[in-house]
């Protein structure tokens, strides 16, 4: 019932993506969310080449099964990344913070499939002339850097304005949350921050506690004054931040102080004051589960409202 142009044009099970996380994605979580019929992703950030094909290696030993690779553009490693993504003939390459127009030709050469956030209308028409095989349309609900619209007028403006599939992300959280997605014309989505908890993710425990921990308004946003908004869970982190643009600060100061925060958060567990990136569904984290758990999880759900549509409708 929920299979969709997207899974065969990623040779999916699910139309379910896992957002590459810097610093949470790595091969672990991916070849589980594959393995699981869903699509994992490696979150490259702003990692060098070198582990970026270690990484993929690794997938590639754990499940036959198709992957991607998310490469952050603003990344000062984003070429080379681009040029171990096709050596190794990855099956996708999802894109984040940027244009990814000039690599384009050369991952189609190889067969990878592209597929860019999108923050925009615009981006994504401009996209899809580039030839890109889809898009993700990334609303403002998300974790870390985010764009200005939300995913629920986004995804359909977007749907009505191209003709590849548009999968949708931001939000979106279980069953309830993709068949929203797919009434909005998307074919698929993305979910970044559900996976933050799932077994297989390699965080520190501590982060994983504060999102269990984490309310429906513990996600907000900081840095707008540098125009790159970033969505966070609160802490002195993001307290400090406030302080600071409250006096404002100048971005470049502001940019100083988020520098290595994420890897303090994600990797060494601080809590305080490192840079836990989630975004607004972290309020419905409530357990730690495999990552085939939470795919059945969401399918299930998706097809149990379905069918009780469908039986309304009689
Ligand atoms: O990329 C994201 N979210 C991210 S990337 C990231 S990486 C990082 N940050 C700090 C420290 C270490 C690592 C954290 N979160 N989401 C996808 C996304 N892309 N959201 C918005 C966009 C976007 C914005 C502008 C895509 C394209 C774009 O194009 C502008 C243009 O016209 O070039």
């Amino acid at each position: 019932m929920l299979h969709t142009k997207l899974c065969d044009l990623l040779g999916i099970e699910y139309p379910i993506l896992q957002g590459g996380m810097a610093w949470v994605s790595t091969a672990e979580l991916v070849a589980a969310v594959s393995e699981a019929g869903g699509l994992g992703i490696i979150g490259s950030g702003h990692a060098p080449p070198e582990w970026v094909e270690e990484q993929i290696i690794k997938v590639k030993k754990a499940t036959n099964k198709p992957f991607g690779v998310n490469v952050m553009l603003m990344s000062e490693h984003a070429e080379q990344v681009i040029a171990v993504i096709i050596k190794e003939r990855v099956p996708l390459v999802t894109t984040g913070a940027g244009n990814p127009g000039k690599y384009i030709p050369s991952l189609k050469e190889v067969g990878t499939k592209v597929i860019p956030v999108i923050p925009s209308v615009a981006l994504a028409k401009r996209m899809e002339r580039s030839g890109v095989d889809a898009l993700i349309a990334e609303g403002g609900e998300s974790g870390g850097h985010i764009g200005e619209l939300a995913t629920m007028p986004m995804v359909p403006q977007v749907v009505d304005a191209v003709n590849i599939p548009v999968i949708a992300a931001g939000g979106i959280f279980d069953g309830r949350g993709l068949v929203a997605a797919l009434a909005l014309g998307a074919a698929g989505v993305q979910m970044g921050t559900r996976f933050m908890c799932a077994s297989e993710c390699v965080i520190h425990d501590n982060i994983k506690q504060m999102l269990l921990k984490a309310k429906d308004r513990d996600a907000v946003v900081t840095a707008r004054s540098t125009g790159h908004p970033v969505r966070l869970l609160k802490n002195k982190l993001t307290k400090r931040f406030a302080e600071l643009e409250e006096l404002s600060t100048a971005p470049e100061e502001l940019k100083k102080i988020g520098l290595g925060k994420l890897r303090a958060a994600m990797v060494e567990g601080d809590t305080e004051y490192g840079s836990v990136m989630a975004g607004q569904v972290c309020g419905m984290v409530t357990n730690i589960q495999p990552a085939h758990e939470i795919i059945k999880d969401v399918i299930s759900g998706a097809e149990a409202i379905m069918e009780r549509m469908l039986k309304s409708e009689r």
